[in-house]
């Protein structure tokens, strides 16, 4: 649930990346965090192994636009992916505003990214939320490497609801798409928050301001 502060006229959000282990959710943060000045950021908290897997989450603050005379600010989280840790992505998941959902596009994992996907679904069930309910998009993943299955079946497999979301091929690795998905799901929520505050809907900016020099 985003947090609208009146006194300081600031209203924050919670975006959560979710999938499966390995799939490239800190890479996208640790991208966003590198490309974002230090002036319109915070800190990436990461807590995580030796092995660089995230143990508990990792953590991004960032300033974006001003809507409706609001600061707007999006946390930026990710869970930690390997199946054990599933308290852990509960605890994360609370609040939540938007997710990005990032799979990884090697035909091998299929079977963990639509494991991981319902594992979203039923996590949302525990706080009585349902994935149509909460604003969201689809990273397919390391668009990069070879043996990778093609998007159309990826849509097949994890986009094949009544309402398709937005999807993008990424290689975060890189930056390839990683600002195009944040702001698609930054977008949805600040549409959101628009129709739900009482002032007429302002047109909606590009949320994030991105970095010149991509
Ligand atoms: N080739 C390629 N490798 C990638 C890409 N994105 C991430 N990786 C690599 O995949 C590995 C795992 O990435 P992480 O970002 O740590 O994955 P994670 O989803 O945070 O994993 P957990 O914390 O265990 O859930 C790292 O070695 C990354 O460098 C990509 O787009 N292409
Ligand atoms: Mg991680």
């Amino acid at each position: 649930m985003s947090i609208i502060n009146y006194a300081s006229r600031e209203i924050q959000f919670k975006i959560v990346y979710y999938g499966p282990a390995l799939c490239g959710k800190t890479t996208n943060l640790a991208y966003i965090h590198e490309r974002i000045s230090p002036a319109n950021r915070g800190d990436l908290v990461s807590l995580a192994t030796a092995a660089d897997r995230t143990l508990f989450f990792d953590f991004l603050p960032i300033n974006a636009v001003v809507i409706k005379g609001f600061v707007t600010k999006f946390q930026l989280y990710t869970v930690p992916g390997q199946v054990i840790y599933n308290a852990t992505r509960q605890l994360v998941l609370r609040s939540v505003d938007g997710i990005v959902f990032v799979a990884d596009s090697q035909w091998e994992k299929m079977e963990e990214n639509v494991e991981s996907f319902r594992n979203l679904e039923e996590n949302l069930a525990q706080q009585n939320l349902s994935i149509n309910e909460i604003p969201y998009v689809l990273q397919y993943n390391k668009r990069d490497l070879n043996n990778i299955a093609p998007t159309n079946y990826l849509e097949f497999l994890l986009n094949n609801r009544k309402k398709r979301v937005q999807s993008f091929e990424v290689i975060s690795s890189t930056g390839q798409n990683v600002f195009a998905s944040l702001n698609a799901v930054s977008q949805m929520l600040l549409h959101k928050f628009s129709k739900q505050s009482d002032a007429p809907a302002s047109t909606t900016p590009s949320p994030v301001a991105i970095p010149a020099t991509l």
